[in-house]
């Protein structure tokens, strides 16, 4: 596990991003580290083919690539998320709109190196999905599901 601290990292800057609606992004010049604005989910169950590549956003913390979705959820939502690749080691993390960290997960189970995450939902409003890889060599294709539990 990589522990909260690389996702502690991204709080400030998606706290943000998150409820924003990208106006302030699109009103500052843009840094060349900055990170893309994050992919809107605008219904559930959604099913997201992604690639980690170069040009992605990087967690200062280790190097390693990231997309970011945005999702909305209802409180007490008890919401499954799955990032699988069989071409990189997957790493997933959910913040809420704050920035906090809810939930990440390395490997699903044990000899699994893609992730899984089971969450309840704390409060209505806004979800941030960071699809990640565990260090910086880690790109290629990879599929997200985020999907509510009836
Ligand atoms: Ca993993």
């Amino acid at each position: 596990m990589k522990g909260h601290i690389w996702l502690g990292s991204l709080a400030a800057g998606i706290a943000l991003l998150v409820g924003s609606g990208g106006g302030a992004i699109a009103q500052s010049p843009a840094p060349a580290a900055s990170a893309p604005e994050p992919q809107v989910i605008n219904a559930l169950p959604a099913v997201i083919q992604g690639t980690l590549q170069d040009g992605d956003a990087v967690l200062s913390s280790d190097n390693s690539l990231y997309d970011a979705y945005i999702f909305q959820g209802k409180a007490g939502d008890s919401v499954v998320i799955a990032m699988e690749s069989n071409q990189f080691d997957t790493y997933l993390g959910v913040l809420d709109a704050s920035g906090t960290v809810i939930g990440e997960n390395d490997d699903s189970a044990q000899g699994v190196t893609n992730s899984r995450l089971e969450i309840t939902l704390p409060r209505d409003g806004e979800y941030l999905v960071i699809a990640n890889g565990f260090d910086r060599t880690s790109r290629g294709n990879y599929s997200l599901q985020i999907s509510i539990k009836e």
